[in-house]
């Protein structure tokens, strides 16, 4: 079963969304598989988003996602990868489609309230990064009503 990292980011912490968005994964069918509600220590969130460092935008990203505490997960589930991102919606929430989360609660790229990974070896990564081994492997009772 694929796993993938999921941050709700500090705008989405401060305006009361986190369970809002927690229920649109554990309603589709995604798993947690770990999950902590934190500060993001400046480091890792250099770390996380090593890969952007380059960009014109990379230093407001990193004071956004340590402006406040977020919570960070490890999802899990049939394609959870892009499922996981197309429950959120493209980058920019202006584009996003409707039902998507950053269509429904977000209108900025720098305020769009959640991350995702983008693919396995970024999955594997990040998954590594935040949460080293404190993965919870477990069954729910639903699942062989979810996954065939
Ligand atoms: P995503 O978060 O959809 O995976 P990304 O990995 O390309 O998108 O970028 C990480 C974050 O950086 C994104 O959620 C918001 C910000 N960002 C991306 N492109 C941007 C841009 N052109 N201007 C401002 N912020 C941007
Ligand atoms: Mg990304």
């Amino acid at each position: 079963m694929e796993k993938t990292f999921v941050m709700i980011k500090p705008d989405a912490v401060q305006r009361g969304l986190i369970g809002e968005i927690i229920s649109r994964f554990e309603r589709r069918g995604i798993k947690i598989a770990a999950m902590k509600f934190m500060r993001v220590p400046h480091e890792l969130a250099e770390e996380h988003y090593e890969a952007l460092k380059s960009k014109p935008f990379y230093s407001d990203l990193v004071t956004y996602i340590t402006s406040g505490p977020v919570v960070a997960m490890v999802l899990e589930g049939t394609n959870v990868i892009k499922v996981a991102r197309s429950t959120m919606g493209v980058t920019n929430p202006a584009d996003a489609l409707s039902g998507t989360i950053r269509a429904d609660f977000a209108l900025e790229i720098g305020r769009n309230v959640v991350h995702g990974s983008d693919s396995e070896e970024n999955a594997l990564k990040e998954i590594t990064l935040w949460f080293g081994e404190n993965v919870t492997d477990w069954q729910r009772n639903v699942d062989k009503w979810i996954f065939e």
